[in-house]
């Protein structure tokens, strides 16, 4: 799938002021684009503002070192958004995922554009440059760099490198191809560091994430023959470790190390009527498709889903459909 980036160049050189944002809580790939678009634009002499709903998550507090982001409504007045004249969307192409910048994006007057490489799509009013083959949206922004004769930079290359990195589970993901290689080869070149960017990214978490760790796959629970994984994270849970919300991430994966498992799912409650639903595949099981059903969505072999009801409301309809669904689909 390759992108035609020809539009984006030519709004790039007809404009100056740029408005930057991405999905709450942001992942690396998240800000990581962001923040080499950012620079990147800026080389080329453009102003560019970084805003989202949220703030970044401390886990990555490293891939912000200046404190670039800021977050609407709060370092950065919805009023202040008018002076821009392009807006750009990254690594999303859903209203739910936005917040509070789904209202700015909606009255946003000027040129908009969305650069994702999510499968699942809403219509949100701009000019889309997506490859949902891409492994992560910072590969998409390293191709850009290039159709705009941007150099990269160390400072453009780490961001990237950790975008790709974490969206690729550290390469071993499917979407991983030569050309992810080719990327990464270059972003090192350019500076990118393997090594620290593992260690920041890996090597820097709290006890209490290692905690909840413990208590989620304490609770693995097998279904259909062990074809499906679940586990769960309560509010409890998350205030007896002392952990974030944001420390449950990555360790959905970790369900799919058994032997004969084809779908694993995790249960966030994240508030008493909202519980967050991660859905992965390694099998030809589509959860994207599974988690549409419900108003979710992501790529074939990772999608999510915002249920908007209790914890065990959200396993019980989850769960079903997902029985039903492995029962009509051939054991690998
Ligand atoms: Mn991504």
């Amino acid at each position: 799938m390759k992108i035609d980036w020809q539009p984006l160049v030519e709004i790039i050189q007809s404009h100056e002021r740029f408005l930057l944002t991405s999905h709450q809580r942001a992942d690396c790939d998240a800000v990581g684009s962001e923040m080499a678009l950012a620079l990147i634009l800026e080389t080329l002499g453009k102003q560019v503002a970084i805003v989202n709903s949220d703030a970044v998550p401390e886990h990555i507090a490293f891939m912000d070192p200046y404190g670039r982001v800021a977050v609407i409504g709060a370092s950065a007045p919805l009023e202040a958004m008018r002076a821009f004249e392009v807006m750009i969307v990254v690594d999303t192409s859903a209203w739910g995922q936005l917040g509070g910048m789904a209202e700015v994006l909606r009255s946003f007057k000027g040129v908009k554009a969305v650069i994702d490489h999510h499968a699942s799509e809403d219509d949100l009013g701009a000019i889309v440059f997506k490859d949902s083959t891409a492994e992560a949206t910072g590969r998409l922004i390293l191709q850009l760099a290039k159709e705009l004769g941007v150099p990269i930079t160390p400072e453009i290359a780490a961001p990237l490198f950790a975008a790709i990195a974490t969206d690729t589970g550290w390469f071993r993901f499917p979407s991983v191809t030569a050309d992810t290689f080719a990327a990464l080869a270059k972003l090192t070149a350019a500076g990118a560091s393997p090594a620290k960017t593992f260690a920041v990214l890996y090597e820097q978490h709290s006890l209490p994430r290692l905690h909840l760790r413990g208590r989620i796959l304490e609770q693995v629970t097998p279904e259909c023959d062990g074809r499906m994984m679940w586990t769960q994270v309560s509010a409890a849970d998350f205030r007896e470790t002392g952990a974030q919300k944001t420390d449950t991430e990555d360790v959905i994966n970790m369900l799919l190390t058994v032997k004969g498992v084809e779908i694993a799912v995790l249960f966030v409650e994240l508030e008493p009527t909202l519980t967050k639903v991660s859905l992965r595949s390694r099998s030809g099981f589509d959860v994207n498709q599974l988690a549409a059903q419900f108003g979710g969505g992501g790529h074939k072999a990772a999608a999510g889903i915002s249920f908007p009801g209790a914890m065990a409301d959200a396993q019980q309809a989850v769960l079903a459909a997902l029985r039903n669904g492995l029962e009509q689909s051939p054991q690998n």
